[in-house]
């Protein structure tokens, strides 16, 4: 069974006018499409891989034979990350769980703080990468990723995940990478991330 490109649960104009339409469009139709294709065409040669979920995979990424292991991180990366990143998305879904609203103040002082320390480390990501809200043993932590990698490499669950390749802003914002980030923050689904944070909690 090959892995397929996810359906949106809401349309490429939804998000606007923070992520404008044909930002989505391009975005899910020609960026996370190729991502899957190329994860496709490299899985052929193993395609016992193909039973796995993707993020099993990546969990594992040793695991995987060493001539597509870095097909693998950068098309399954991109897989994993784009999918995470559609269900983070969404307008009006702002009701965060009291239980992820109490780790994150314990962990950063308050939720605008977390937002300043989130915002500065998706600033400062050099090049093409990610951002992310993860749980690193029991904990809440902001890391960064360059290119596709996945912080399930490193034995992260992303809870939150922003994407800071060109791509993902250049039409509408330009050079101005922190334009984009503060209008993220109107979108973000946080009854998705709470759920997340439930899940990878138990
Ligand atoms: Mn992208």
């Amino acid at each position: 069974m090959n892995f397929i490109l996810p359906k949106l649960s809401y349309e490429f104009n939804e998000l606007e006018p923070y992520i404008d339409a044909q930002t989505m469009e391009i975005h899910h139709d020609k960026h996370h499409a190729t991502y899957v294709k190329k994860l496709n065409e490299a899985l052929e040669k193993h395609p016992d891989l193909f039973k796995k979920q993707i993020n099993e995979i990546l969990k594992n990424i040793k695991s995987v034979p060493e001539e597509i292991r870095q097909t693998v991180i950068n098309h399954g990366g991109g897989h994993s990350n784009h999918t995470l990143f559609w269900e983070i998305l969404a307008k009006n879904k702002t009701k965060i769980s009291k239980e992820l609203s109490d780790d994150i103040n314990k962990k950063f002082g308050s939720f605008e703080d977390f937002k300043k320390k989130f915002s500065e480390v998706s600033a400062s990501r050099f090049g093409s990468g990610w951002s992310w809200l993860v749980l690193h043993n029991e904990e809440l932590e902001i890391v960064s990723t360059p290119n596709q990698d996945s912080p399930l490499m490193n034995n992260q669950i992303p809870i939150l995940g922003l994407d800071v390749w060109e791509h993902a802003y250049y039409l509408k914002y330009q050079n101005k990478r922190p334009e984009y980030i503060e209008a993220f923050w109107n979108v973000v689904n946080w009854e998705k991330v709470s759920e997340n944070f439930k899940t990878a909690k138990h």
